[in-house]
């Protein structure tokens, strides 16, 4: 089994800005860590990040090639972005959708995915961990064990 983890815009930064919100992980810390947990469960995991629209649909795209599922952390394209809801929904491969933070304890504009519509779910606020729930879901998912 084979999943890609997506990291979006601004996530480049994790770890030097803002650790009030997003803590002092930084994106290395996520994508080592999403690594280790699939290679322990014999799972290959796959990781990239871009800041990016049209490199992250693309990325979605090529996904289709040589990956069971996706975890898609979109940063604020979750909000916005009708064109990463159709990339998903597109190569219909199961998508995790995961926040660092808890979306729908911040602002308003933040409680609105696009991404949920075509997800299989979605983990919002906690940190590094919701990337490693997200891996596990998928896994037990294609498994054919939930
Ligand atoms: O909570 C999440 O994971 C978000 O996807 C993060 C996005 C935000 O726009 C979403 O609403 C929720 C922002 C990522 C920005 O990351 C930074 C990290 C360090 C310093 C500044 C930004």
């Amino acid at each position: 089994m084979k999943l890609l983890v997506i990291n979006g815009p601004n996530l480049n930064l994790l770890g030097t800005r803002q650790p009030e919100v997003y803590g002092t992980t930084t994106l290395k810390d996520v994508e080592d860590a999403c690594v280790a947990h699939g290679a322990a469960a014999g799972i290959d995991v796959a990781c990239f990040q871009s800041n990016s629209e049209g490199a992250l649909i693309d990325a979605i795209h090529a996904a289709k090639a040589d990956c069971d599922g996706i975890v898609l952390n979109a940063g604020a394209y979750t909000h916005t972005s009708i064109a990463l809801m159709d990339a998903v929904s597109s190569v219909e491969l199961p998508t995790v959708e995961v926040h660092l933070s808890n979306i729908h304890a911040r602002e308003p504009f933040r409680h609105k995915s696009y991404l949920a519509a075509v997800a299989v779910g979605q983990i919002a606020g906690f940190g590094l961990q919701g990337y490693l729930f997200a891996i596990d879901a998928l896994s037990q998912r294609l498994n054919g064990s939930s």
